[in-house]
């Protein structure tokens, strides 16, 4: 039995300097800590040499555990040789990985020999339980925790009904760390309100962690928590990081109001659905913009009805609703930002140049639309997409060794060139890209000047205006110049 219990929580780095959010997954964890384990929090987004750290925290590991939020790319990246150095350096503490990448692939990481828990799925309840196991050295099985041993029965851990999860710890952090300036405002914060998705689309990791259960926070906590926020720490504006923050219109429809009826100035961003948000009515787009939406994240993912269905979109979303919830938003002054998943295995040989014409009309039908280029990368699933992607000769890396190196990263982050059924796709997109967003750039980009944007445009115009979008060298040296945003990797 564990005396005096200590937990370190790691947010491995995710993302640059300036824009590092609220790592809310180890936060919403260490809100349910039980109180007799202490606990710190280490950021890897603000420490180049996070082991260094958590060394000096853990004394000789007899009574600490460090757990390890993991996305898979560069998080995933910088997770792997700490603790490798914690387990040479350290080898009583005790190493626990959670989040999306170890949901996908526990094996190869208890593999490793530096890992001795992995969390599978949603840990609210897990978490807590597997926490007096360790402590009580007991052996007993946690739902939801593979330990040491991949010959455990396999399960995954339960959500809990996110208003029964306390508030957040925001007084036991640097909270002035986590409001950055960005595109929505100069104090903004990251905030997830919702649980899971209810879709299982065949490209999203989200379905292997959530299995189409979807839970939201009600309004009336939402709206509270936030005005709590604002009066403590004067934030002025909200980033939802839901997987689908608007799945219940009454919830979107109640939280506009609230804010709407407080007076107060609160900006917001979310993630959603094409299809959902068509099928909400006029007068609650309207209240939501007016009560400070400004953009919403959308999966449209491709212009090809058959590619849609192969990606399981729920059978409720078409090409044509994309182009006409572009409209729609223009009207209201809502910015979409409008994610595709171009070159999948199926895809036939014109299938780029047909997204790149639609992707100009969307720009055409309201030219405020912002465009994220996402390759399609197979996460773990069944399902026919990824049968041909291992047909093509697609295969994870056998090790954590082989999920780090650079040309891996690229693949997680959904950018990478080489993939087995990729002919010239990667470097088309990318020169497609460079001359859209020259030509577009995104307003995401705070620091971008009017005279840089003015350049950038002038400088593509003959390019996009032709649709010669091949080498656009000068383009590519005046995005690097700039230092111009990608928020497509980085978050905005
Ligand atoms: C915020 C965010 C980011 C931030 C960074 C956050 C951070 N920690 O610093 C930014 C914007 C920088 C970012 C970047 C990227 N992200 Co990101 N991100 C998210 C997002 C929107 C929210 C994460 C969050 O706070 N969730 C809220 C918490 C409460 O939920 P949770 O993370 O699921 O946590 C629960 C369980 O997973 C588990 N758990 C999680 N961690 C741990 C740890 C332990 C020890 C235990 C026991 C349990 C546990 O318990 C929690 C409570 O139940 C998620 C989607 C989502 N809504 O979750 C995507 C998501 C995780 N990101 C994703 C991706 C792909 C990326 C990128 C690679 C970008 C890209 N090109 O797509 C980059 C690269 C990241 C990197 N540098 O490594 C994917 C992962 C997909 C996959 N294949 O696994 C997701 C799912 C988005 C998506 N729909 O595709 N991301
Ligand atoms: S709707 Fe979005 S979050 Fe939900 S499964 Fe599909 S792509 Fe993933």
């Amino acid at each position: 039995m564990i005396q005096s219990p200590r937990i370190i929580f790691f947010n491995p780095h995710s993302t640059s300097k300036g824009k590092e959010p609220l790592p809310i997954s180890l936060l919403q964890l260490a809100a349910q800590v039980p109180p007799e384990f202490d606990w710190h929090l280490v950021d890897g987004n603000y420490s180049d040499e996070p082991w260094k750290e958590i060394e000096a925290l853990a004394g000789d590991g007899s009574d600490c555990l460090l757990a390890v939020t993991v996305m898979p790319g560069p998080q995933l990246a910088q997770a792997t040789p700490t603790c490798k150095i914690l387990r040479e350096h350290i080898p009583k503490l005790h190493i626990l990985w959670g989040g999306y990448f170890p949901t996908q692939h526990h094996e190869l990481i208890l593999n490793s020999g530096y890992v001795d828990a992995v969390a599978r799925g949603p840990a609210d309840f897990s978490f807590p339980e597997y926490l007096q196991r360790w402590r009580t050295g007991s052996s007993e099985p946690v739902n939801g925790m593979v330990v040491g041993s991949v010959d455990e029965p396999l399960t995954k851990g339960r959500f809990r009904n996110p208003d029964d999860v306390p508030d957040l710890p925001y007084d036991r952090i640097d909270l002035s760390r986590y409001i950055n300036a960005n595109y929505l405002g100069d104090r903004c914060i990251g905030y997830h309100s919702s649980d899971g998705c209810p879709f299982f689309c065949s490209f999203c990791a989200v379905v292997a962690l959530a299995d189409g259960h979807w839970k939201g926070q009600s309004a009336k906590r939402i709206a509270e928590t936030l005005f709590k926020l604002q009066d403590q720490y004067q934030i002025d504006s909200v980033q939802f990081f839901d997987n689908n923050f608007f799945v219940s219109q009454s919830r979107c429809l109640e939280f506009s109001e609230r804010l709407l009826q407080s007076g107060r100035q609160i900006t917001w961003w979310g993630e959603g659905r094409i299809d959902t948000l068509l099928n909400f009515k006029r007068e609650t787009l309207v209240k939501m913009q007016r009560s400070g939406l400004k953009m919403v994240f959308l999966g449209a993912e491709t212009s090809n009805p058959e590619t849609m269905e192969l990606y399981n979109k729920g059978g409720t979303l078409t090409p044509d609703m994309t182009l006409e919830l572009a409209e729609v938003f223009g009207e209201i002054g809502i910015v979409p930002e409008f994610s595709f998943v171009l070159d999948n295995p199926q895809d036939g040989p014109g299938q780029l140049d047909l997204d790149f014409a639609y992707i100009r009309r969307i720009k055409k039908i309201n030219p405020a639309s912002e465009i994220i280029l996402y390759l399609y990368t197979p996460v773990v699933l069944p399902g026919d997409l990824n049968a041909s992607a291992a047909a093509a000769g697609f295969a994870y890396p056998d090790s954590l060794e082989g999920f780090i190196s650079t040309e891996w990263q690229l693949f997680e982050m959904r950018r990478g060139e080489r993939l087995p059924w990729q002919r010239d796709a990667h470097s088309r997109i990318r020169e497609f890209e460079t001359v859209l967003n020259a030509y577009f750039p995104t307003e995401t980009d705070v620091k971008l000047r009017g005279w840089q944007r003015g350049l950038l445009r002038l400088t593509s115009a003959w390019r996009y205006g032709a649709r010669f979008y091949r080498s656009p060298l000068e383009l590519r040296a005046l995005h690097r110049l700039f230092r111009y945003i990608r928020p497509e990797v980085e978050g905005f």
